[in-house]
């Protein structure tokens, strides 16, 4: 059936039914879709994995983005570098050919060592679609803290796997609230530029984007927000556009138009494993070593660090338990990862001299994700590309930039939906909690109305002028809000207090913080291209200065 036959046949009342058949007409159409690409040469070489007793010059904590830009940079430097990742290497196909599980139909791939899935839009139609699977490795996390799920990547590339790949830059004259001691004209002059370079970030064809099928719903979005008085502008994203060009015109296997999005993407979006990781490896300098977790950093003996890592199998066991030593030790391991790892470090006696700013200054980046409603004839398309590519800017009149979602469901569903970052105030701060031997996060979901308020300047405004509703049944039986989930974690080691101007633990010589966890809560835009030039510009003084 075409699109149009479909969205013509399709109406607002659609049936649970009529869902699920079209989620698995979705998944059908995947399966036919040929066989995964694996990356040409693997990043991880099995072999090469740390031997418990090894000394190396450089450890890194973590493969994401602040992680990556570390070791290709010290790499580039002549340095070794050792990284360390608690996740798997993603780099084998599974039984159905893939390596990623597709969005429609979660499986052992999709979630961090759960035994049910816990997808950030949690309902259709009311219905709950959660579903059991086996407990593995897998490759999204929903970290439960407290009051709120973080939703992070875990794998070869960090969130770079799970992620949309909207890579923003701030507005420049946001950019002093973001990071006031970092100065803005060598971010906007270098190393903004560096990163946007280094990640492949590129925007989608206007002309394209105005004639393709699947950008329909964003397009409907793009019209009703104009028609309200908000700009819509245009998202730069690391996907490989003329890649998705060739998927609409069904010349190659389809990632973004197959729904892809969430538990990875087979094809076409250029995560870190393509571009910094792959230019790392390339130097020979960089071994990485995945289903390894850091538990301990502390002083050696003589000198450098004693790094403690569990290896891990594909259900969480330990395996096996290394100790290691570094000379510098970067941690990397993301806002949530690096904030529990110092916390822990701080109270428990291995590195005692930390500041008493670790753990603070964490925020969610002002996420809260909600639907709406549209009229018969405004059908926002069967065929949704997952990859954004816009998005409405209320920043400065109404704290609030919200992306124009996709719901890949294989289905006319007549609703648009949004993820709105906002200037969400509020923040938290981890501590130890020496009775349960973890570390907590005092988020509370109240702390979440100032962000839902911000995002209403904007949907309040277009619902009023397009008579129209929220959708209350994504997130539950008759709730408007996601308000109980971040996408983007930031903030907990934060740059010029828990660190120097540069991501130097005080208190530690050859100790490096490069990550999410620098950035004190907010970025206006999403995140990961700030993270990135942040590491850009710290790394380079870091190798000018200390090695
Ligand atoms: P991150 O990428 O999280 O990497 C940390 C790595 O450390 C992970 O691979 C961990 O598994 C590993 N790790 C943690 N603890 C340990 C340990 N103890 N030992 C060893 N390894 C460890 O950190 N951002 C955007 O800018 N645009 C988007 O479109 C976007 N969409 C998103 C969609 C989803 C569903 C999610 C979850 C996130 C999204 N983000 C997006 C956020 C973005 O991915 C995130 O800000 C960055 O990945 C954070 O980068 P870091 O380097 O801080």
């Amino acid at each position: 059936m075409s699109d149009t036959a479909q969205q013509n046949k399709a109406s607002r009342g659609v049936s649970r039914r009529r869902f699920m058949a079209g989620t698995s007409s979705i998944i059908g159409a995947v399966s036919l879709a040929g066989r995964a690409i694996a990356a040409e040469a693997p990043l991880v070489t099995a072999a090469a994995s740390i031997p418990s007793g090894a000394h190396v010059p450089v450890l890194v904590i973590g493969t994401g983005y602040g992680g990556s830009v570390a070791a290709l940079r010290l790499a580039q430097a002549g340095i070794d570098v050792q990284m360390v990742e608690m996740g798997m290497a993603w780099d084998t196909p599974g039984s159905d050919g893939k390596i990623f599980a597709n969005t429609t139909s979660p499986d052992y791939r999709s979630y961090w060592l759960r035994t049910r899935t816990k997808q950030p839009i949690s309902n259709f139609l009311g219905f709950p679609i959660d579903k059991d699977v086996p407990r593995y490795t897998g490759i999204l996390d929903a970290e439960e803290m407290g009051q709120i799920i973080v939703y992070q990547g875990r794998g070869v590339g960090g969130g770079s796997l799970v992620n949309g790949g909207m890579a923003v830059t701030p507005k420049r004259e946001n950019f002093g609230a973001i990071l006031p001691s970092v100065n803005a004209d060598e971010m906007y002059g270098t190393y903004y530029p560096r990163a946007r370079a280094g990640l492949g970030v590129a925007t989608v064809d206007p002309t394209w984007f105005d004639s393709t099928d699947c950008y329909q719903y964003a397009r409907v979005g793009r019209k009703q927000a104009q028609r309200s008085g908000f700009p819509f502008v245009f998202v730069p994203d690391v996907y490989d556009w003329g890649y998705m060009e060739q998927e609409a015109a069904g010349t190659v296997p389809k990632s973004a138009l197959a729904g892809e999005i969430l538990y990875g993407n087979n094809y076409g979006k250029k995560s870190l494993q393509k571009t910094y990781l792959a230019q790392a490896k390339a130097t020979g300098k960089v071994t990485i070593s995945p289903l390894h977790k850091v538990t301990s950093v502390s002083p050696a003996a003589g000198g450098g660090y004693t790094v403690l890592i569990d290896q891990i199998n594909t259900t969480g066991d330990t395996t096996a338990t290394k100790t290691v030593t570094a000379d510098r030790v970067f941690f990397a391991a993301g806002s949530v990862g690096t904030s529990k790892l110092l916390v822990k470090l701080k109270a428990t006696g291995a590195l005692p001299g930390l500041n008493d700013q670790i753990g603070k200054g964490w925020g969610d980046n002002g996420n809260v994700m909600c639907g709406r409603a549209n009229h018969l004839w405004d059908p926002t398309g069967a065929l949704q590309s997952s990859i954004p590519c816009g998005g409405i800017d209320n920043w400065t009149a109404g704290g609030a930039f919200a992306e124009v979602a996709p719901l890949p469901t294989g289905i006319e569903t007549y609703a648009s939906f949004y993820l709105s970052i906002t200037n969400n105030p509020n923040r938290a701060q981890f501590s130890w909690n020496a009775a349960t031997g973890n570390v907590d996060l005092n988020w509370q979901t109240a702390w979440k109305q100032p962000g839902i308020d911000m995002a209403k300047s904007i949907f309040d405004k277009i619902n009023a002028k397009e008579g129209t509703i929220y959708r209350t049944d994504l997130f539950g039986v008759y709730k408007i809000w996601g308000d109980h989930l971040t996408y983007h974690p930031l903030g907990g080691a934060v740059l010029n207090k828990a660190t120097d101007n540069y991501g130097r633990l005080q208190g530690y010589s050859g100790l490096y913080v490069i990550d999410g966890s620098l950035i004190p809560g907010n970025t206006s835009v999403n995140p990961f291209v700030t993270i990135t030039a942040l590491a850009e510009r710290n790394i380079e003084k870091i190798i000018a200065t200390d090695l």
